[in-house]
């Protein structure tokens, strides 16, 4: 039998190539030089810090899986979960703000776009030159993005574009924004349209008084008659498998994201309960305390068991959807409730911004949240297992 090691229970390293364990471990060097030195105050004065994405991208975590010859790494799906791991174990809003670049604003330009767009945005969005967001969710289509009310009318040489989207990460500070609307010359179906800051009848209100992600900006996506031209449109996909195709990928980073969170918030209890005494000994040395933390340590080592296997189905292009809505719903789900735990485990100390665990606790109620909540992944699996709608 071999040795065990309490924070790698699986070996997950062991399971990594050169090239996988060479990129997590400057992700976490960066993330633990650069983030977490910023992180407190960004949070507590809810600000977001735009020159991020130029360190990111020097660093190259932009455009992980995004080929070499557009300014990415050119590396692998379980690289890209990696260094998302390293970002969330930080915190949650400065992964969003990662993946929303890679996934949802670098990879339907990538996957959709012409060579043109591709050639235009793609160095730009890699290197964090260029900050992009990407709207689907409105005012009232969230959990049901194809009752989205946003309309591209035909106009000579291009489109008209009308609506408004909500809840947008980045969208306050974006250069580019991939937006969804149904399009009149395209039978009414969701077509993607890539605007860019400074377009007349384009704006993009921050949305203020979150109490959670306070780090990363959220705002609207106000589009008032905003025309642009044919090149606007991504011409290679239309209806709603374009949205969903970035949300895959976004899903399947933050299954791994979330469990950095976890894993920060598990070790910090574990330290905190080795330091602090009462009854005269640590409270680590209490039968309800050591429970916890084997339920934590558990529900992490399977957790990253889950998303390297999905990981490497990715590589090989033999993912489903319905794998990515098991990983995102449980480990989003399993990451809230060891932050809560670690909050409780901290007793008093564990609501001071100082021990860190509330913030990953509040930001992990939006990561529960956004790109599919805990229910809607719930209802997708629902459906796959028995064929039967339940959504309405
Ligand atoms: P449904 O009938 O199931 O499907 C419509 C069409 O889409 C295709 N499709 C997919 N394609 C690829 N990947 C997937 N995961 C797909 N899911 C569905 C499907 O094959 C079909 O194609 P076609 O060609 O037959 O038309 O659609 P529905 O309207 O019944 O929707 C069902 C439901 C509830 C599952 C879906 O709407 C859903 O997932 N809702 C959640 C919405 C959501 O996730 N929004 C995220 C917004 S973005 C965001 O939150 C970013 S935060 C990022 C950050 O800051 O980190
Ligand atoms: P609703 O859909 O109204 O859901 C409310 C509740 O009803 C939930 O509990 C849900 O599970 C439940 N519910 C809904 N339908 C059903 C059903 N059929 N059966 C049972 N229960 C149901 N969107 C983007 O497009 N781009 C972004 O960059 C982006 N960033 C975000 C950043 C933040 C900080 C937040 C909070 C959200 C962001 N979103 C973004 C939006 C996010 O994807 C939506 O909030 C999410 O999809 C849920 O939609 P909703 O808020 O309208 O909730």
């Amino acid at each position: 039998l071999g040795p065990f090691d309490w924070q790698d229970p699986f070996r997950l390293t062991d399971q990594l190539d050169e090239d996988e364990r060479m990129i997590a471990e400057s992700a976490r060097t960066f993330a633990q030089e650069n983030l977490q030195t910023r992180v407190s105050d960004a949070f507590e004065e809810e600000t977001v810090a735009p020159e991020i994405f130029p360190e990111m991208g020097e660093m190259g975590l932009l455009g992980v899986t995004l080929p070499e010859e557009y300014g990415g790494l050119g590396s692998s799906y379980v690289t890209y979960g990696l260094v998302a791991r390293e970002i969330e174990r930080v915190d949650s809003g400065y992964r969003s703000m990662m993946s929303v670049q890679s996934s949802l604003v670098i990879y339907p330009i990538y996957a959709y776009g012409s060579e043109e767009q591709r050639q235009k945005y793609l160095p730009k969005l890699a290197s964090g030159e260029w900050i992009g967001c990407f709207g689907l969710t409105e005012p009232d289509a969230g959990s049901d993005p194809a009752a989205m009310k946003t309309r591209a009318e035909k106009t000579d040489g291009g489109y008209r574009i009308s609506g408004s989207k909500m809840w947008i990460s980045n969208s306050p500070i974006a250069d580019v924004f991939v937006v969804w609307a149904k399009s009149d010359a395209h039978e009414g179906k969701i077509r993607g349209f890539v605007l860019e800051k400074g377009m007349k009848g384009l704006s993009a209100p921050k949305i203020g008084n979150k109490l959670s992600l306070r780090a990363s900006v959220t705002g609207e996506i106000v589009m008032d008659g905003v025309e642009v031209g044919e090149d606007a449109l991504l011409p290679n996909v239309q209806g709603l498998k374009g949205p969903f195709g970035c949300l895959n990928r976004a899903r399947y980073g933050i299954s791994w994201g979330v469990l950095g969170a976890a894993e920060y918030c598990w070790q910090a209890a574990r330290g905190y309960g080795l330091d602090r005494k009462q009854f005269g000994r640590p409270i680590a040395q209490t039968q309800l305390f050591q429970k916890k933390l084997a339920d934590m340590q558990t529900e992490i080592a399977l957790g990253l068991q889950g998303c390297l296997r999905v990981g490497r189905l990715m590589d090989e292009a033999k993912a489903a959807p319905e794998m990515i809505s098991i990983l995102k719903r449980n480990n989003c789900g399993k990451a809230l409730d060891i932050a809560r735990m670690s909050r409780d485990m901290h007793g008093g100390n564990g609501i001071s911004g100082e021990f860190q665990v509330i913030r990953h606790m509040v930001n992990l109620e939006t990561v529960n949240t956004y790109e599919g909540t805990h229910d809607v992944h719930a209802l997708i699996l629902g459906r796959a297992q028995t064929g039967l709608q339940a959504f309405f």
